[in-house]
């Protein structure tokens, strides 16, 4: 429209200026320079490392924002369906060398930079990880959205910024220390500050009834105290395409207008102090992995995201002129787990209470927008809130979530007449005292599919936790989505060698957009040449970890010995604990050698890492056993270079993409029918690496995949599980022979006073063991043997090593979210211009 009342002249400037930044090298020298003069105020004497990363970054922020609104601009003419992706993490870690790569800027802007005094690799080093997440969740996360930009798909996704992400791991005494990740300390070249982009956000009131002019009894949200939410936009350019797409996060101020009434003399302090309050809402991302706490806090930033995120989505489904029954084929909502549930509830207060829509028109439109992804099993992860705290925080919301109950419990009812039992099961109201909201309930009844994300796990829902859900709706609402990982970031960005000798070998770069192209690798195995060029890639990327871990630990870890990794979150479930016995007797074992057997011993480094949830006490204390059979065993010179344990502290996306590409072995040895997929075991054979694992999660779709010769399972299967824990709780059972020696060895104070750990080894023994270490630890040392043996041929382990790469295809998050795409969004790709 404005548009429209500017003179051709005024219209010519604006075209003469609207030219695109170029991406050569001299252009980039031009703006680099320009940055370091305007934004950072700095000459070229005055230009350190940091100074160049910041000039860089917005060098590239440039380009990406230009191709960031030819996208939405080309989303806003089409008017297409977009899929929103509502996740309370998004773990990106750096962005710079990822937009490089994504944009094909990396040489030109390499070359320029040199020229200009600096390293690349340096330059790269300065930037601080975007951690907003704790694991897994999050990183799949971000995975989604480098896809969702890649493909063309019109996606957003929509999150919280914030102040503080997850903690920074410290070791004192081989404890775990945490620190506050103040990320934002120095500006953040990626985000877009949209500060007119504020939306208020409401906490507590009342609500009020009333007859509107049909007479109708209709409800109204009304008092309570408001907080704003403020947009931040983190652009993610897609691979080899125009296309850039948003996070938009969410970030809490105080409202502009400070209550007046309160403004009487002496109150001021005390109104000021009120309006702090509200930037605690975006504070601190909550460090627990598959963990629930019910904190108010927590529920509070729940709220708060989601009722901005849709009063947006809202703000843009009503620019043009559609009925609401026409919602659902604009906007498809996928909700990452239960965190973001509240949503339901709110597009159904926004459409009845807001709209005016008869209920069930709203609950139509409502649970066909919605679909859930389910990450989890574990019982202590399953979201519940306490009813009277709800009620408290969102009245409305509330009375809503019981009629929704109650709606639901009579379909259920007339389904299965005069079955008290069922109803209880299914209901979303946990009868107990006080009463509690059961968020997965909730989300399944307000969403039209629900997903697992590996297959043994999506069957797993369907068969316990969900397994009532499944009689009443039948089987076809439940659904598998195996969860995949972006080949660019995690092969291409973090093991550029290898990308380098996979391109050699198919010919162009095009398997970074289709990897199934990966298994045109496999002849490639056969060629003594390539093995050994493959190997000498693994070998400089143990080089480079190796000196590393000697920087940050200052210990000598051997590159030529067998690196053998476990690194994700800390958790009895993922079972770190039995590695760390498991180490304990091998060092026992060469301890008994002779020099002569000795010999013929395969050199192992152990690494660890991954942080344990600040209140996770045992979690704690197995990190600071890692650290004690570390001190002890690397400090045994007798051993030699036979074994090496190392904790390497701080574990983030920048250190996985060091850490993965130097694998031999990485362990992913959770309890069977715990780990609902497991991503990091996708990335580690995607690089190259071989599994040593359970039969759980991703683990058997990747053993389907790359074939037995390349994997070393072992363990008891998901369906024993139930009778073994029976059987430890109801009966005596002996403990594994070999495990009860490494117990003994710790009590006795091998591995320093003995009394601290004295938690954890209560974990196994009073008729527990939970995880069923002890039933698993024959198996895991008999799998350790044929790895040390597998190893020995080096040339063999080469060709599986190949062969592991070239089978991976499968597991890229481009299969995941077409998937998505087509069986649960029916989203079309729309191309922003060439
Ligand atoms: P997994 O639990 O081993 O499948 O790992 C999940 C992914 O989360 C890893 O590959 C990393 O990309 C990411 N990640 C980043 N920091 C952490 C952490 O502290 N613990 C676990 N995973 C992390
Ligand atoms: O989600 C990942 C899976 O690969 C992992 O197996 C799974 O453990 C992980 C509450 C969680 N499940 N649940 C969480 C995280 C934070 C939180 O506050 C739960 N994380 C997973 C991706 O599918």
């Amino acid at each position: 429209k404005e548009k429209a009342k500017w003179s051709k002249e005024t219209l010519a400037i604006w075209e003469k200026y609207g030219c695109e930044e170029s991406v050569d090298k001299e252009s980039f020298q031009k703006s680099f320079v320009r940055h370091v003069n305007t934004t950072l105020a700095r000459s070229s004497l005055n230009v350190d490392n940091f100074s160049a990363y910041q000039a860089t970054a917005h060098t590239v922020r440039d380009r990406l924002i230009e191709r960031w609104n030819a996208t939405q601009q080309a989303h806003t003419l089409k008017d297409p369906k977009r899929v929103y992706y509502f996740s309370l993490e998004f773990l990106l870690g750096r962005s710079l060398d990822n937009a490089l790569l994504n944009l094909g800027l990396k040489e030109q802007f390499g070359e320029g930079v040199k020229e200009l005094g600096f390293r690349m690799e340096d330059v790269l080093e300065q930037e601080v990880d975007a951690a907003l997440g704790n694991g897994g969740l999050g990183r799949l996360a971000a995975c989604y959205m480098d896809s969702l930009a890649t493909l063309d798909y019109p996606a957003w996704g929509y999150g919280l910024r914030y102040t503080y992400g997850i903690f920074q791991q410290r070791l004192k005494d081989g404890f775990q220390m945490e620190l506050p990740d103040y990320w934002l300390n120095f500006d953040n070249p990626w985000e877009l500050p949209r500060l007119d982009i504020a939306i208020e956000v409401r906490f507590g009131g009342y609500v009020s009834k009333y007859t509107d002019e049909n007479g109708r009894t209709r409800h109204r949200w009304e008092g309570g105290d408001g907080v704003q939410a403020v947009a931040y936009d983190v652009p993610i350019p897609g691979y080899g395409t125009k296309n850039c797409i948003n996070i938009r996060l969410w970030s809490s101020k105080p409202k502009r207008q400070f209550d007046l009434s309160r403004f009487n003399a002496g109150e001021y302090e005390q109104a000021v102090n009120e309006q702090m309050k509200a930037e605690n809402i975006t504070a601190v991302l909550y460090p627990n992995d598959n963990h629930m706490v019910g904190k108010e806090l927590r529920l509070k930033q729940q709220f708060f995201w989601v009722y901005a995120s849709l009063a947006d989505i809202i703000r843009r489904f009503k620019k043009t002129d559609r009925a609401w029954d026409q919602f659902p084929e604009k906007v498809a909502i996928q909700l990452n787990d239960t965190h973001p549930t509240l949503a339901i509830v709110e597009l159904q207060r926004i459409l009845v209470d807001q709209e005016g829509l008869d209920w069930d028109d709203a609950w139509d439109i409502v649970t066909r927008t919605f679909a859930f992804t389910n990450h989890t099993v574990l019982p202590e992860a399953m979201e519940k809130w306490h009813v009277p705290m709800v009620e408290y925080l969102l009245p409305r919301h509330m009375q809503i979530i019981f009629d929704i109950n109650l709606f639901f419990l009579q379909k259920v009812e007339k389904q299965f007449p005069n079955d008290r039992d069922i109803l209880a099961k299914l209901s979303i109201i946990e009868e107990a005292t006080p009463q509690s909201v059961r968020m997965a309930h909730l989300a399944i009844v307000g969403s039209h599919r629900v997903n697992g994300v590996a297959a043994l796990h999506s069957n797993l829902i369907k068969t316990t936790i969900f397994k009532d859900f499944v009689k009443f709706y039948g089987p076809k609402k439940f659904e598998n989505k195996t969860n995949g990982i972006t080949p660019r970031r995690w092969l291409h960005q973090a093991n550029p060698k290898l990308s380098n000798l996979i391109t050699e070998a198919l010919g162009d770069k095009k398997w970074l957009k289709d990897l199934s192209l990966l298994k045109n690798l496999e002849p490639h195995a056969k060629s003594k040449d390539y093995r050994r060029r493959w190997k000498a890639v693994k070998h400089s990327n143990k080089v480079r970890l190796a000196e590393y871990i000697k920087a940050k630990t200052g210990i000598d870890a051997n590159p030529n010995s067998l690196f053998d990794v476990q690194v994700k979150r800390i958790h009895e479930y993922k079972r770190q604990f039995m590695n760390i016995l498991g180490v304990i007797h091998r060092y026992h074992y060469l301890k008994s050698l002779t020099p002569e057997e000795r010999r013929d011993i395969v050199p192992r480094v152990v690494i660890f890492g991954g942080k344990a949830a600040p209140g996770y006490h045992i979690a704690k204390l197995v990190i600071k056993l890692i650290n004690s059979v570390s001190a002890t065993v690397n400090a045994d010179e007798s051993i030699e270079d036979l074994l090496k344990v190392v904790f390497i502290p701080d574990y983030n996306v920048s250190l996985a993409e060091i850490i993965i590409p130097a694998s031999d072995i990485s362990q992913h040895i959770s309890t069977a029918g715990t780990e609902a997929s497991g991503t990091s075991n996708m990335k580690f054979v995607l690089n190259g690496g071989l599994i040593l694992g359970t039969v759980d999660g991703a683990n058997i779709e990747i053993n389907e995949e790359i074939g037995d010769d390349n994997i070393f399972l072992f363990g008891h299967l998901a369906d024993r599980v139930d009778d073994l824990r029976h059987a430890h709780r109801y009966r005596n059972v002996p403990m594994d022979p070999d495990l009860q020696s490494v117990i003994t060895s710790i009590e006795t104070g091998n591995f320093g006073d003995s009394r601290i750990f004295a938690p954890l080894i209560n974990t196994l023994t009073f008729g527990k063991d939970y995880y069923l270490l002890s039933d698993d630890f024959g198996s895991y040392l008999d799998a350790q043997k044929l790895v040390d043996e597998a190893y020995k041929d080096e040339d063999e382990w080469c060709k599986k090593s190949i062969l592991c790469t070239a089978r991976m295809g499968f597991f890229s998050s481009d299969r995941a979210i077409r998937e998505y795409a087509d069986q649960i969004w029916d989203l079309k790709p729309v191309p922003a211009k060439a």
